[in-house]
């Protein structure tokens, strides 16, 4: 067991760091390189490819502090079977070609997860095809495995699958730290929103916090 405590909102975040993962959401091309997703959304991909070194210095930080680290990806069978037209309709983007391959599908370079992230062995990915990271997935059962009861979480986009994980992973029990700065929305009027969602009412499903302020606790180790 090793205890800490780390400073956050709406109050400080307490955790046994044996029983923590660092998840990062679909830090992937699609979503933080030019030709992706996010530009194909009529988006300015920038505040997305800003956080990479931040997220970077965090996922260097837990594998020296020993913790499981978990990635996702947000992606589709090349054939779209798993893509329903609700999603499709609103996204015709998805299963397109682009400069990165095609848009969103498993297995094509826009897909996978940018080289400053790229996964080691023993590091989880989810291939997830929705918003959440436990939809449709075995992330809980591997945190299970893992005796995890806590997640840091950092990734993209803050609104949507960073915020729709959190809402699932506190449902499923899970207590939640998501990364002010080590996460990114598109517009910077959503990523304030999303603090402010997760930080009000008490904290109704997490905590959030800076790199600043976990930092030296995770490199206390
Ligand atoms: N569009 C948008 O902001 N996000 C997504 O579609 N997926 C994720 O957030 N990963």
């Amino acid at each position: 067991m090793r205890k800490f405590v780390v400073p956050a909102r709406p109050f400080a975040f307490d955790f046994d760091l044996d029983k923590t993962a660092l998840l990062i959401v679909d830090m992937q091309r699609d979503f933080c390189a030019h030709g992706g997703f996010g530009e194909a959304l009529g988006n300015d991909i920038s505040p997305t490819k800003a956080i990479i070194p931040t997220v970077q210095e965090i996922l260097l930080a837990a594998r020296t502090a020993g913790m499981l680290v978990v990635h996702t990806r947000e992606g589709h069978r090349s054939d779209l079977a798993d893509c329903p037209p609700a999603k499709r309709r609103r996204s015709p983007a998805i299963g397109e070609s682009g400069p990165m391959g095609r848009i969103l599908i498993r297995g094509e370079y826009g897909h996978d997860i940018v080289d400053e992230l790229t996964p080691i062995v023993g590091e989880p990915v989810i291939d997830k095809p929705g918003k959440g990271s436990f939809y449709q997935t075995d992330l809980a059962s591997i945190l299970r495995i893992n005796n995890i009861e806590s997640l840091i979480v950092c990734g993209v986009t803050t609104h949507v699958c960073v915020h729709t994980t959190i809402r699932e992973a506190n449902d499923r029990g899970f207590e939640c730290l998501m990364i002010e700065d080590g996460t990114a929305a598109f517009d910077v009027r959503d990523q304030e929103a999303a603090i402010r969602m997760i930080n009000q009412q008490g904290g109704i499903f997490g905590w959030t916090t800076t790199a600043a302020e976990l930092l030296p606790v995770l490199l206390s180790q």
